[in-house]
C-alpha cells in the first residue's frame, strides 16, 4: 500500500447520497410519485421537542397523506425538489471529484424506471438519465455504487397493496432490479438493495411503502409497535433483496451487490449483569437484519422473540433456499452514533432510525441534534461485524449534520465536521490495522442535501455547500466548504494525510 497509510491501494474514498434527496423534478421525466415526496418537513424546533419520546419524525398517516395529495400547497416538501440534481448533476459531480473521489454512491429512483412500481414497460426517460448521470462518473473518475431502493417506494404500490406488507411488490422489486441490471449491466459494477433495511421497524412508511392508520395505534411507536406486520414486511423485503442478488449475478456476473444495515452499537449503561444482557436483545434485533443478508437464514435466536410475542412468519414454498441463494458478497452499514441501554425486563427492539438513544453517554459529545459522536464505537462495530460474516465492509455512511454559517462565497470553517472526519477515519484506519477488510469509505451528504430524518436542508453534512434554504428559496450555487480542502488531500495521501 502506499507509503504511510494503512488504506489498501485502490481504496474507494467518497461520499453517499440518495435520489430523494438530491434530484428534485419528482414530476418531470415521467416519473411517478414516491413515499418520499411526502416527507414534511419538520423544524430543528419540532424535533427536539421529541427528545427521548420515541416517535420516528418522518411518520406519515393515512389522514396526513391524503391531506397531502389533496392540498400540497399546505405543505412543505423539499424532497419534491431535493437539490435540484436532475438538471445540475454535471457541475455537482464535478465537485465531487474535484475532491478525488473515487466512489460516488447514489440511488435510483424506483418511480422513474417503474412510475407506477407494477408498469407493463419501465419509463425510458428514466433510464436514459441514469445512463447520462454513470457515463458521467465513469468520466470523472468516480465508480458509481447505487443502491435500488433508499426510502422511496412507488406510491401506488404503498396505496395499492401496503408496499411490502404485499408479494405484489416483491414482485415489482424483482421486475425493477431485474431490468436496471440488463440496462447497467457493465456500467454499474457496485450495487445495494434496501438502504437500512432494519429501519422498517420505526419507519415503515419511508423504509416500506406501508401506510399507516393512526399515529395512536401503536405502530409508530417503536416499542409497541405492530411487530407481527414489521416482521412480516422484513421477511418480504429479505425475499426482494435475495431475489435481487440472485438477478444481479445472473445478469452480470462481474457485479458485487451488498446489503445495507442502520449499524446500532450498544453499550450497556452500567456493568449489571442486567444490562448486558439487554444489550444481548438489542444487538439481536440489529443483526437480525444483516444475518439473514449474509448467512442466508434466520438466527436461531429470533425463534423465541417470535413465538413469545405471537408472530408468525408467512413463508412462502421456496423463501428459504431463495434466502440461502441471494446471500450478498459484501456487507455495508451506516454509522453515526452509539447506543446505552438499560435493563427492561424483556427483549423489546428498540428505536432505530432518527431516533437517538433515551439515554445520555456522560462519556461523548453530542451533534446539534443530540447525535452521539463516537469515533471508537466505528472500530468496535467494525470489528463485530467483520468477525460475524468475514465478509468485505464498504462503509456506506458515516457524517456529521451541522448547522453552517455559509459566506457570501458558500465557505464556512466546519473545523468541527473536520474533526468528526478525521476521528473516525483515525479509527477506521485502526479496524484495518485490526485485520477486518474494509474496501470503502462514503461521506453521507458530501454535497448539502434534504435530510432524511427532517427533510432540513440546514441540517448540513456537505463539503460542497448549495445555496438552499429548507423552503426551497436560494441559487443552488456552489461552495467548497473549509472541509473540502481538507478530505481532498485525505483522499490524495490515501488516508495517511489526516
Ligand atoms: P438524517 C437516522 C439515524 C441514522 C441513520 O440522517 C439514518 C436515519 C434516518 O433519518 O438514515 C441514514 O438525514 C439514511 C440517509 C440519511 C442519513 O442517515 O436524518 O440512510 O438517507 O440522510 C442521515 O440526518
Amino acid at each position: 500500500s502506499s507509503t504511510g497509510s494503512v488504506f489498501p491501494d485502490g481504496f474507494l474514498w467518497g461520499g453517499a447520497t440518495a435520489a430523494n434527496q438530491i434530484e428534485g423534478a419528482y414530476d418531470e421525466g415521467g416519473r411517478g410519485l414516491a413515499t418520499s415526496d411526502f416527507a414534511p418537513f419538520i423544524s430543528r424546533e419540532a424535533n427536539r421537542g421529541y427528545e427521548g419520546d420515541p416517535l420516528p419524525h418522518n411518520a406519515m398517516t393515512r389522514e396526513m397523506l391524503d391531506d397531502a395529495l389533496e392540498h400540497p400547497e399546505k405543505w412543505n416538501l423539499p424532497k419534491r425538489r431535493g437539490i435540484d440534481f436532475y438538471h445540475r448533476y454535471r457541475e455537482q459531480l464535478a465537485e465531487l471529484a474535484a475532491m478525488g473521489f473515487k466512489v460516488f454512491r447514489m440511488s435510483i429512483s424506483w418511480s422513474r424506471i417503474f412510475p407506477n412500481g407494477d408498469d407493463a414497460e419501465p419509463n425510458e426517460e428514466g433510464l436514459d438519465f441514469y445512463d447520462a448521470v454513470f457515463d458521467e462518473c465513469h468520466r470523472l473518475g468516480m465508480e458509481p455504487l447505487v443502491t435500488l431502493c433508499h426510502f422511496d417506494t412507488p406510491l401506488n404500490l404503498a396505496l395499492k397493496y401496503g408496499g411490502f406488507k404485499s408479494r405484489h411488490t416483491v414482485d415489482a422489486f424483482e421486475r425493477y432490479a431485474e431490468t436496471v441490471f440488463s440496462r447497467y449491466k457493465g456500467k454499474v459494477k457496485y450495487w445495494l438493495t434496501f438502504n437500512e433495511i432494519n429501519n422498517v421497524l420505526t419507519n415503515p412508511f419511508t423504509c416500506s411503502g406501508v401506510v399507516l392508520p393512526d399515529p395512536n395505534d401503536g405502530t409508530h411507536n417503536p416499542y409497541k409497535g405492530d411487530w407481527a406486520m414489521k416482521y412480516q414486511v422484513s421477511h418480504n423485503q429479505f425475499v426482494a433483496s435475495a431475489k435481487a442478488v440472485i438477478k444481479c449475478h445472473e445478469i452480470d456476473p462481474e457485479a458485487k451487490i451488498g446489503n445495507m444495515v442502520c449499524r446500532l452499537e450498544n453499550y450497556a449503561e452500567s456493568p449489571k449483569p442486567e444490562d448486558q444482557l439487554q444489550v444481548l436483545f438489542e444487538d439481536h434485533f440489529n443483526w437480525f437484519y444483516s444475518d439473514v443478508q449474509a448467512k442466508g437464514e434466520y438466527p436461531y435466536y429470533m425463534k423465541r422473540f417470535f413465538d413469545e410475542n405471537d408472530i408468525h412468519i408467512e413463508m412462502e414454498p421456496g423463501d428459504e433456499e431463495t434466502l440461502k441463494a441471494g446471500t450478498v458478497d459484501f456487507v455495508t452499514i451506516s454509522y453515526y452514533m452509539t447506543y446505552i441501554m438499560r435493563y427492561k425486563g424483556e427483549p423489546v427492539p428498540k428505536p432505530s432510525g432518527s431516533l437517538v438513544s433515551a439515554i445520555k453517554n456522560p462519556y461523548l459529545e453530542a451533534s446539534e441534534w443530540g447525535w452521539p459522536i463516537d469515533p471508537l464505537g466505528f472500530r468496535i462495530t467494525l470489528n463485530h461485524i467483520y468477525d460475524r460474516y468475514h465478509l468485505p465492509i464498504f462503509i456506506s455512511e458515516n457524517g456529521l449534520g451541522a448547522v453552517d454559517q455559509l459566506d457570501e462565497n458558500g465557505y464556512v470553517e466546519d473545523d468541527y465536521r473536520i474533526d468528526y472526519l478525521k476521528r473516525h477515519v483515525e479509527q477506521l484506519g485502526e479496524a484495518i490495522k485490526d485485520g477486518v477488510d474494509v474496501f470503502g469509505y462514503a461521506w453521507w451528504g458530501p454535497i448539502d442535501l434534504v435530510s432524511s430524518g427532517t427533510s432540513e436542508v440546514s441540517k448540513r453534512y456537505g463539503f460542497v455547500s448549495v445555496d438552499l434554504d429548507d423552503f426551497g428559496n436560494g441559487t443552488h450555487k456552489l461552495g467548497r466548504k473549509k472541509s473540502f480542502y481538507y478530505y481532498k488531500k485525505l483522499i490524495a495521501s490515501n488516508g495517511a494525510d489526516l
